[in-house]
């Protein structure tokens, strides 16, 4: 096996997305993406063992399940792009299954550097795989794997661990619109998303009994603290998981527990906060199977198969770029 570093893009703007996001004259948000750092990624890495949080383990278990399977659907050879790897350990099945038919190139592509490196010592033993690692924004990553691709070559995009979920659904409609643009007709996505569930299950999952997933949200009030010389109180300041019923989405916020005044000096700002304010940090939308087959056909793809996982509903749909 061989690993390589290619070179690391541009990732988004920190001070940006803060400025954008505490700015909001209504709900103030910080998008998901900024819980990455290294600390972010170890404790979601921790969230992903908590009995609560089912979630990553159902999508193991079908990817060591069904992964041969999953390869015979797929016109040789390929290449791999990873759009966020993680660990990478629910990866291992499908580029083993992979990799048993022909020597195989795999491109995580992570905006998180600790997450890139713990995903490459994770499959370094992987006999026949070449891997080749994007610090970038998913698009970015994939552009650039795509534009290097030799001619014959397929492209198998994975799309797992509901990432898609933290998308609102019509901006997940339009990202894989933009992941579909930058494929040819016959390369592959295997998308994974979280499934409805019972809402207590839920609520459960996000605001587990040990505390993991509230030092999860609120480490990004500390990494404004580290990162852009913030004042901001972690003990004036809540984990709240609430399930959206309508939008059939669990939302993570942190709630300003009483009036206050925060400053980012990095980022120029000087933010007020009303007792009970929260900020916005993350949601994950839950699926059924219908809609990940509409999803799969507004963004131009068909659903050529779907994998479940009998213990924790979640699903892994493979989609075919028409
Ligand atoms: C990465 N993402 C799919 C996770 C989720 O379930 O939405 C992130 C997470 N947030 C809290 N727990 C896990």
């Amino acid at each position: 096996m061989i690993t390589e570093t290619l070179a690391s893009r541009a990732t988004y703007s920190l001070v940006q997305e803060v400025r954008a996001g505490l700015l909001k004259t209504g709900q103030k948000e910080l998008p998901a993406k900024c819980f990455y750092d290294d600390v972010g990624s170890a404790l979601f890495e921790a969230i992903c063992h908590l009995p609560e949080y089912g979630l990553t383990r159902a999508d193991e278990r079908i990817m060591r399940r069904y992964s041969e399977a999953m390869v015979s659907h797929l016109a040789a050879p390929v290449v791999v792009a990873e759009l966020g790897c993680g660990s990478g350990r629910k990866t291992r099945w499908i580029l083993e299954a992979l990799s048993r038919r022909q020597p195989v190139v795999y491109h995580p592509i992570e905006i998180s550097a600790s997450a890139l490196a713990t995903c490459r010592r994770e499959l370094d033993d992987i006999d026949s795989l070449r891997i080749a690692g994007f610090e970038s924004e998913y698009l970015d990553g994939l552009l650039h794997v795509a534009a290097h691709r030799p001619v014959h070559q397929h492209i198998l995009v994975l799309f797992l661990g509901s990432t898609i979920g933290n998308f609102d659904r019509p901006a997940g409609i339009r990202f894989l619109q933009q992941v579909r643009r930058i494929l040819r007709p016959g390369d592959a996505l295997l998308l994974g998303t979280d499934l409805e569930k019972p809402v207590s299950q839920l609520i459960a999952a996000y605001d587990d009994s040990l505390g993991v997933t509230a030092a999860f949200n609120l480490n990004v009030l500390a990494r404004l603290n580290r990162e852009l010389d913030a004042d901001f109180r972690l003990d004036q300041f809540r984990h709240l998981a609430r399930y959206n019923y309508h939008e059939r989405r669990i939302e993570m916020h942190l709630l300003s527990t009483l009036e206050q005044t925060v400053t980012v000096p990095a980022a120029e700002l000087m933010v007020t906060f009303r007792a009970g304010e929260t900020i916005w940090t993350e949601s994950s939308h839950k699926y059924n199977l219908p809609e990940v087959r509409q999803l799969a056909q507004q963004s131009g793809f068909r659903c050529e198969n779907q994998w479940l996982d009998e213990e924790w509903p979640f699903a892994e749909s493979l989609l075919i770029a028409q």
